[in-house]
């Protein structure tokens, strides 16, 4: 009877690799940024919880991790109708909870792959029950959640299964300033000026974002807007710095903030320059809010 059921299960196994290897998972939803901690999400479409998880790497970030009820909630409101939309006989969420190798089961041993240490869970009832002895990562029930099972409510299930959509989390840096004079409203430029960009960068503790944290430094996008209608121009490659900043366009760290100093001189064409500084690497973190400042030629 073992050796019968063992042998069903390689047999799964077998089917599932040769008729179901998925492509890497993409985004299909976002970004979205949650109102009531500032972070960023993704809906991925339907793939494994491995493909999922490198797929959020990619993006900065990992599978969901759920500190609370209301972030619960908000993933849920935010994406179950979009899952629907995509006509999945199913649609659940991967989220980023996985169970240790070892652990005893089926309760014991459940972590964030974001390594935070959030102990909220909201397993449905019977949940986690380690089907098949094979169920090791955890998803949230959609709307179409079948038969006893809720919408918004946990299940363990294998990782390999394919029909979970990936939710997405990336915690963001925010950005402290421009400060004064680039601190409020438009500045105007009659002729080649400096403009001081001095910012902080904060870590979601509240920490101060150095040189030595971040390997990819933040940089300035310029956008220019003509007024007479049509979209923004990326106009970046025309930044001069002057003093601190460099040759490109990224930031330099000096005492304690980030350093700019952008020379108006490439800009002569009239209309309204957005400036904004931002990640050098999305990959490796987001600003949330971007500093953001404003100049106009005359
Ligand atoms: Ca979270
Ligand atoms: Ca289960």
């Amino acid at each position: 009877m073992k050796s019968k059921k063992t042998l069903y299960q390689l047999f799964l196994i077998i089917i599932v690799v040769l008729i179901a290897v998925p492509a890497s998972a993409t985004v299909i939803a976002g970004p979205f940024t949650n109102p009531s901690n500032g972070h960023i999400y993704y809906l991925l479409d339907a793939n494994t919880w491995t493909e999922a998880e490198a797929e959020a790497e990619t993006l900065g970030g990992h599978l969901v991790t759920i500190n609370n009820q209301a972030e619960n909630d908000w993933v849920y409101d935010t994406f179950a109708d979009i899952a629907l939309a995509q006509g999945d006989q199913w649609a659940d969420f991967w989220i980023g909870l996985y169970q240790l190798p070892g652990s005893v089961e089926p309760a014991e041993g459940w972590v964030w792959i974001s390594g935070e240490p959030a102990t909220y869970r909201n397993w449905d009832i019977f949940e986690p029950n380690n089907s098949s002895e094979l169920e090791h990562h955890a998803l949230m029930f959609g709307p179409t959640a079948p038969g006893r099972h809720s919408p918004r409510k946990w299940n363990d299930v294998w990782s390999i299964a394919t029909s979970p959509f990936g939710v997405v989390e990336v915690v963001p840096i925010s950005c402290v300033g421009f400060e004064p004079p680039m601190a409020s409203g438009s500045v105007v430029v009659k002729k080649n000026r400096v403009l001081p960009l001095k910012a902080q960068l904060l870590d979601t503790g509240g920490n101060n974002v150095t040189d030595s944290d971040i390997a990819a430094f933040p940089v300035l996008q310029v956008l220019y807007d003509s007024g007479i209608g049509g979209d923004p121009v990326d106009v970046t490659d025309d930044s001069l710095p002057a003093g601190q900043g460099t040759d490109g366009n990224q930031f330099e760290f000096s005492g304690d903030k980030w350093h700019f100093n952008l020379k108006t001189k490439n800009y002569s064409a009239m209309g309204t320059y957005n400036i904004s500084m931002i990640s050098g690497d999305g990959s490796e973190y987001m600003i949330n809010p971007k500093c953001e400042a404003t100049f106009v030629i005359e």
